[in-house]
């Protein structure tokens, strides 16, 4: 029974607006502040939760769908069952195990590979014309893990990569310029972490190219001065996590920004992990690293020609050989 009354003569509902549907695997602190940047910024029409952890799953879900009244209207579901997942046009994975004390990196990253091999395939089976996120750590392999466990073209599975390391960069240059972090463009590249690579030559501010900018009004920069900017954005992920425990907020608007890109088929570029064989000399097998990639609805479009010095094409070369070489050391 229907609350409303048809009018007279009215034809039934044409499908024309596209209905969007986004799952989210992990409803932890990540998962849940990329869910609620979505909901508040109206990217789709469905959110679906999924969490090996039902009590926790279910009051996310009520907790959100209690908040109805003053969101832009959206279905909001939850289960651990992979079947409510069906027909999602993107899938976004940030489920994790957290390090035990004492534990080694390559421990921690073959038991996320052990929770990837529960996680990928279901979503893959239910929804076999997704796009693929990846944000769960460490991004780049298990972009990569995620990429063969899912069968899909690698134009279909992102990392999220150094999307956020580049809006930290974005935020301290401008911070340090006192302008606005929107007008800032600046990429870094690579590994999301520790060895990612900052593209100083081609930052610009409104268009205006930075370092030429500094060099013509004889403003001293040093060498130092940018490399400690650039250290402040690997180290800023571990100060956050010292302070809070955690990050999330960044990172929720971070993905949130690229789903836009994704299902409103924006074209936009971000740096995100992609496979990155055959670019900057990277041959020495399958790895995914960030690189500036325009994203549409069919995910990865193409990668920007961008400009690297010997030096950054050579660090790039360095964190693919390494990441190669803990691949090879996976049982996937
Ligand atoms: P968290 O708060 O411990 O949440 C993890 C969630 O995953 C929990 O709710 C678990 O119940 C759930 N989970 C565990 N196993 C499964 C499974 N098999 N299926 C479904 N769900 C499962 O961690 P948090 O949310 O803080 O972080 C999640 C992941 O994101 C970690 O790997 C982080 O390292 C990573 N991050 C990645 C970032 C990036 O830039 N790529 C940034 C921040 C965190």
């Amino acid at each position: 029974q229907s609350f409303f009354r048809p009018i007279l003569n009215a034809a039934p509902p044409s499908p024309t607006k596209r209905h969007n549907k986004i799952s989210v695997i992990g409803v932890g602190n990540v998962g849940m502040a990329i869910a609620q940047t979505i909901l508040t910024q109206d990217l789709t029409d469905e959110l679906l939760l999924v969490d090996v952890n039902p009590d926790k799953l279910r009051g996310e879900m009520l907790d959100l769908q209690h908040a109805a009244a003053f969101l832009p209207r959206t279905k909001i579901h939850a289960s651990d069952d992979y079947a409510i997942t069906v027909g999602s046009d993107l899938c976004i994975v940030t489920a994790g195990a957290r390090q035990i004390a004492g534990e080694s990196r390559l421990n921690l990253l073959q038991r996320n590979v052990n929770l990837f091999k529960k996680i990928i395939p279901p979503l893959a089976h239910y929804s076999p014309d997704t796009v693929m996120l990846i944000v769960s750590n460490p991004v780049d392999v298990l972009t990569y893990v995620a990429w063969k466990l899912s069968g899909f073209p690698s134009n279909r599975v992102i990392g999220s990569g150094t999307n956020l390391d580049s809006s930290r960069f974005r935020f301290l240059i401008a911070d340090h310029l006192d302008v606005n972090a929107q007008d800032v463009q600046a990429c870094i590249v690579g590994e999301h972490g520790d060895s990612s690579v900052a593209l100083w030559s081609s930052i610009s501010i409104g268009g205006v190219p930075v370092l030429s900018f500094l060099k013509n009004q004889q403003i001293a920069y040093e060498k130092e001065t940018l490399e400690k900017i650039h250290k402040e954005v690997v180290d800023s992920a571990y100060e956050v996590i010292r302070l809070k425990g955690y990050t999330s907020w960044a990172i929720g608007y971070s993905v949130a920004s690229l789903v836009r890109s994704i299902l409103r088929d924006q074209r936009k570029i971000h740096p995100v992990s992609v496979l990155a064989k055959g670019f900057h000399g990277i041959d020495e097998g399958e790895v995914f690293l960030s690189l500036p990639a325009q994203l549409g609805r069919g995910g990865v479009l193409g990668i920007t020609n961008v400009h690297l010095t010997q030096e950054e094409a050579q660090r790039l070369r360095d964190s693919a050989s390494t990441i190669h070489n803990l691949q090879a050391q996976l049982d996937l």
